[in-house]
């Protein structure tokens, strides 16, 4: 068996790229299997700052082959910007990514209904979204009737496949509000020509992933999957309606990118030592006050992909419990242990006290999660700069024992400790 995931446990920006980035050497292939451009990866190699969004953050190594298999969503025009931004860096996209001929595209039509909807209120909030047109890309594609593929662009029907479902949505986006700039970028003779110069430029790295992943596992390759937004975010397990449109937790990894469950052994699972979110949506432990704001500020907490200020709070540890078990995570990567080396007392979610009773459990109602107060333990800080920490015996007692509750608290040991952004300050526990 030979397949670690990287999976992250919270709200998304985990830290995620940097793992796999580092990890990657250690693996012939890393994987994209949900999310598209919505995500944003952020990789550290010397001075040089990488930010992805649809290509694996495996990219950086020549040996490591990237895979974006059927569970992503690919926006043709901001994947060609990336694959140009890389190349000269000497980045040799062309030989290591291969994108699956399954893979939906997000469509300029997607944009311009995410923008269209997003400010819309879902049960007195809106979602926030990214505005990359995932939601209604995964929803075309569940609908089937008006979904574009990756194979679609190599067919000799693409024009006209093109141009019937531009005039579609032409109509329907026009009775949601579009305004007629916008459909102006949608015409028929707009799309035609710019879905042949897509598939142009894409054509030679488009394959059938499923089938040379499944060869890679025959063969006893090792495989890494990189999860994109996080656990919280997923579509059928997180805090639904404030979710992703994909299966971002662990449970995510087999279906989107074609594997079974047996080539799976390892999950690692990535979260902060305390909680961010971006976009709307309940959040027990958020501090809207100045240790909030300090936690943002020392953390560097804004959106990579729309620069958004995230929203930041204590660890909440029923949360994580719950998504680490959901994603079958055998290890914890417990990142950005710098961000909380200056605070005097640190606090911990340990339960939820909904409607006068303490639960254990994430509940299913986003108005049920509003409700939920959280119960805080206080655990001393250390307020000591760990950045320079490169084992185990360079962190302060109170930082060891701030890692051994989170373990206990979650029910899985932590395999790997983050000090920064750079490769170097990753300590492995083991
Ligand atoms: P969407 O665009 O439909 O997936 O948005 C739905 C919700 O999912 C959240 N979401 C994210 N949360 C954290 N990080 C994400 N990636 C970017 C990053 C985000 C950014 O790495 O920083 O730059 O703002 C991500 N992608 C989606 C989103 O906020 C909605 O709550
Ligand atoms: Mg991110």
């Amino acid at each position: 068996m030979s397949g670690t995931c990287v999976i992250g446990l919270q709200w998304g920006d985990e830290a995620k790229g940097k793992l796999v980035d580092l990890l990657a050497p250690r693996f012939d292939c890393v994987i994209r299997y949900q999310g598209g451009a919505n995500a944003g990866h952020t990789v550290v190699a010397g001075d040089e700052v990488y930010k992805l969004h649809h290509i694996p953050s495996g990219i950086l190594h020549e040996d490591v082959q990237n895979f974006i298999t059927p569970g992503v969503v690919i926006n043709p025009t901001t994947m060609l910007q990336e694959i140009d931004g890389l190349l000269p860096r000497g980045v040799n996209v062309q030989d290591n990514l291969k994108i699956s001929e399954r893979a939906h595209l997000v469509m300029p039509w997607h944009m311009i209904e995410d923008a269209t909807i997003n400010a819309t209120s879902v049960r007195g909030e809106s979602i926030g979204t990214t505005n990359r047109g995932i939601g209604p890309c995964y929803r075309d594609k569940v609908g089937r009737t008006h979904a574009i593929r990756m194979i679609d662009l190599l067919e000799p029907s693409r024009d006209e496949r093109i141009a019937q479902v531009a005039e579609q949505k032409t109509t329907t986006l026009r009775q949601l509000g579009a305004s007629e700039e916008d459909l102006a970028l949608i015409t028929p003779e707009k799309m035609v020509p710019l879905a042949a110069g897509w598939a142009e430029r894409l054509a030679p790295m488009v394959a059938d992933t499923t089938d040379l992943i499944l060869d890679a596992a025959e063969a006893n390759q090792k495989m890494l999957f990189e999860g994109a937004q996080g656990a919280l975010l997923d579509i059928d397990h997180g805090t639904y309606p404030f979710v992703t449109s994909s299966n971002s937790s662990g449970v995510g990894v087999c279906a989107g990118a074609g594997v079974p469950p047996k080539w799976i052994d390892h999950v690692l699972g990535v979260c902060k030592a305390y909680s961010t979110r971006v976009g709307g949506g309940p959040f027990p432990t958020e501090l809207e006050d100045a240790t909030g704001e300090k936690i943002r500020t020392l953390g560097n907490e804004f959106g990579t992909t729309t620069g958004r200020p995230r929203r930041c709070g204590w660890f909440d540890a029923v949360a994580v419990r719950y998504t680490a078990r959901l994603s079958g995570v055998t290890r914890l990567a417990l990142m950005m242990m710098d961000v909380l080396a200056h605070f005097e007392e640190l606090k911990v979610c340990v339960a939820y006290e909904l409607d006068g009773k303490e639960i254990h459990r994430v509940p299913a109602h986003p108005d049920q999660l509003r409700r939920c107060k959280p119960i805080l333990e206080t655990i001393p800080g250390w307020n000591t700069p760990v950045d320079d920490a490169r084992t185990m015996a360079d962190f302060p007692p109170a930082a060891l024992a701030y890692v051994k509750r989170i373990e206990e608290l979650v029910g899985v040991p932590v395999g790997v400790l983050s000090v920064g952004p750079d490769r170097a300050q990753t300590i492995f526990t083991e």
